[in-house]
């Protein structure tokens, strides 16, 4: 396994659209394994393979503690979202430094392929549903400081390159 780089905000490969994975091979079994090792290392509790650089659909999650239930996600795809909209504080390893209040459905169900190519089915609500909802983003090209106002996006933005420039 390996550790990969993670994409910044506001590089433009994040607005990539991410392509199915047409099929569950041991060298995506590869990727979810790097992508897994990158996200614990960082650390988040989640991570999008956009984030990586590498634009297929296939999300890692996990929310435990003890950082020992990892979810994977392969060409998830959201079937319904409902329930009350609700409000989180949402970061980003791609935007670091920077959390804000995202709005979003605060339950969904989506389906999905495992690591060995089964489909599964899950409800989500609560943290799970709100990191669904944020990595299915980054596949589709977005980042949470897209559902926040153009001020807030151009602050954000400011924040980062001086960020850069500090560290340089
Ligand atoms: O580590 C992460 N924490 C987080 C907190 C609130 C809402 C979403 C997230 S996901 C984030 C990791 C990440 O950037 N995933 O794309
Ligand atoms: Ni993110």
């Amino acid at each position: 396994m390996a550790i990969r780089t993670i994409v910044r905000y506001p590089d433009p490969r994040l607005q990539q659209v991410a392509a199915p994975v047409e099929r569950v091979d041991d060298s995506v079994r590869v990727l979810v394994g790097d992508m897994a090792q990158t996200m614990y290392e960082a650390p988040g509790i989640g991570l999008a393979a956009t984030q990586i650089d590498v634009h297929l659909r296939i999300i890692v999650i996990d929310l435990s503690e003890k950082r020992d239930a990892l979810q994977v996600f392969i060409n998830p795809e959201i079937l319904s979202a409902g329930g009350d909209l609700t409000v989180h504080e949402e970061g980003c390893l791609s935007v670091p430094g920077v959390f804000e209040n995202v709005e979003r459905p605060g339950a969904i169900t989506v389906r999905a392929l495992n690591e060995r190519g089964e489909a599964f089915t899950i409800e989500a609500e609560g943290l799970l549903a709100v990191c669904l909802q944020h990595e299915i983003d980054h596949l589709n090209g977005r980042v949470f400081v897209h559902h926040l106002s153009r001020l807030k996006q151009s602050r954000i933005r400011a924040k980062l390159a001086k960020q850069e420039r500090d560290a340089a």
